[in-house]
């Protein structure tokens, strides 16, 4: 990673991090953004004044009332063009998502990937906005539904896929007729930047308004409140931590806005005596692992079934231990840093309470001496009603818990109040069944030997309970970013009424 791939990406030592159809002054103050590999800074971004926000809007409003009369195939290929722009891209962005929120290359790249693969969705989507046509109980009436175009969408971001979340939520709104407003996380500004400038460029060159995607980086949260309350906004798709959704959701509620969020997970796997425990640990070390802990899938609680649980501990503890961490563009290094100084304290902490309710910490959970936000990947052998277990801390830390049966294990599985992702290790079609029956996982993603993280953009993506309810990504997620509108033409010379209702006019 060199000064030559940030100047490819156009991010220079101080820039705006405020798009209103072109790079504004924004007046709001200016935030860092650090390598967390080293501690270092990277460059400066100018954050958004409230002056800044109302500019970004009106635009957006202004390139929505164009771009919904645009037909959807010609959205469609502007998207697949912006797919395109970031194939051609995918190495320097991936760099910089390295870079800036510390993710081994091979995510990055991956990050990137996902991108381009909801633009290639989209792109077919733009032919396929169906409505239904519904039999019509009168004589002489057609029924159908058809979708519109919603308006400016807002989209708030974490720093965990500083970009990939935005492209789900983006790709389809473009496609769907609107306008996107997009609030990155403070920690991961420089991706949003480049990921901007590459977007518009490749809209322009389509003849799309300039306007149509804007951007606008704050300090902390003040523009996810600006979004909240503004009724030109009538969606808010905002990823991030419950405590997050918890202050957003009644303030778009308050004006009868929509949301769609998608919040914190605690997401665990259950291992079976029949499963096949090598590709069971495979999963494991990835979902725990990967990304540093730092999924909103990141598996968090493991529950072994208490006659394979010595063995497959003792095997995970040594897998655990083979682990590199280190500089995240460097080859074989599997652990990259935390976001944040912030994020280690945060770790260690749960680790101490952990400890202080009774945890034992099997491996790893200090943080090496070395500059950069490192924490060792930690497994704690842990009981279910441990205060700890129940929480999000967004960091490697696994529990393991153990239980006696199938049953005993989905209800330790259920028992939080997060419902985002989960996973049953199983060679018994019976168990993988039960798991995913009414009885089973209380979850929005269920998967069968594999891990909680690593979802394929293709379904739609979110959870249950205090993760949110909402749905990104595929199937049929679209939906969220239209208005639905039930049509009924009457084509005869009578007037009859729904449910033989008489209303005869003499
Ligand atoms: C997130 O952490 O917010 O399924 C999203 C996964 C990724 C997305 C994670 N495709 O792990």
């Amino acid at each position: 990673m060199d000064a030559a791939t940030l100047d490819r990406l156009g991010i220079r030592a101080s820039q705006s991090g405020v798009f209103a159809g072109s790079w504004l002054e924004a007046g709001g103050g200016e935030i860092v953004s650090l390598n967390p590999a080293t501690g270092e800074p990277l460059a400066r971004v100018r954050t958004a004044a409230r002056t800044d926000y109302e500019r970004v809007i009106a635009c957006a409003q202004e390139a929505f009332a164009a771009w919904r009369l645009t037909p959807a195939p010609v959205r469609g290929e502007a998207v697949r063009r912006l797919g395109q722009a970031l194939r051609e891209r995918k190495q320097d962005l991936a760099a910089l998502i390295t870079l800036e929120v510390g993710k081994i290359r091979s995510e990055s790249e991956g990050e990137v990937q996902e991108m381009i693969d909801m633009c290639d969705f989209a792109t077919g989507l733009s032919r396929q906005l169906h409505g239904l046509t519904i039999a019509s109980e009168r004589p002489d009436h057609r029924l159908f539904e058809q979708w519109h175009p919603l308006g400016p969408v807002g989209v708030i971001t974490a720093f965990n896929f500083p970009s990939a979340v935005w492209s789900w939520n983006a790709a389809l709104a473009l496609v769907c007729g609107d306008a996107v407003v997009w609030k990155p996380s403070p920690r991961a500004p420089l991706t949003a930047i480049a990921v901007q400038r590459v977007a518009v460029e490749a809209l322009a060159a389509c003849g799309a308004p300039r306007g149509l995607l804007g951007l606008i980086v704050d300090r902390d949260a003040e523009a996810g409140r600006w979004l909240a309350e503004d009724r030109r906004v009538p969606l808010v798709s905002a990823t991030g931590s419950c405590a997050m959704g918890r202050a957003l959701a009644p303030t778009v509620a308050a004006r009868l806005g929509r949301t769609l969020l998608e919040l914190g997970g605690n997401n665990a796997m259950i291992v079976m005596p029949s499963a096949d425990l090598e590709l069971a640990l495979r999963a494991v070390v990835f979902a725990a692992v990967g990304t540093a802990g730092q999924r909103c899938t990141t598996l968090r609680r493991l529950i072994l079934h208490e006659r394979i649980a010595d063995d497959f501990l003792a095997r995970l503890v040594a897998a655990y231990q083979s682990l590199t961490i280190g500089n995240p563009w460097e080859d074989g290094v599997l652990v990259g840093p935390l976001i944040s100084a912030e994020a280690r304290e945060r770790t260690l902490a749960a680790l101490d309470a952990a400890r202080a309710q009774g945890g034992e910490v099997l491996c790893g959970g200090r943080a090496p001496d070395r500059p950069g936000f490192f924490v060792e990947p930690a497994i704690v052998h842990a009981r279910p009603d441990m205060p700890i277990v129940a929480q999000e801390t967004f960091a490697p830390i696994l529990y393991v818990l153990t239980s006696r049966s199938l049953d005993e294990a989905i209800e330790i599985h259920n028992a939080v109040d997060q419902g985002l992702s989960s996973a049953i290790c199983t060679d018994s079609v019976r168990e993988a069944e039960r798991f995913l029956s009414a009885a089973g996982s209380d979850c929005g993603i269920v998967n069968v030997n594999m891990g909680t993280s690593g979802a394929e953009i293709g379904g739609a993506f979110g959870g249950e309970k205090d993760t949110g309810g909402g749905r990104e990504a595929g199937s049929d997620a679209w939906k969220a970013y239209m208005r639905r509108q039930t049509c009924t033409i009457n084509y005869g010379r009578d007037l009859p009424l729904a449910q033989g209702v008489r209303f005869d006019v003499r």
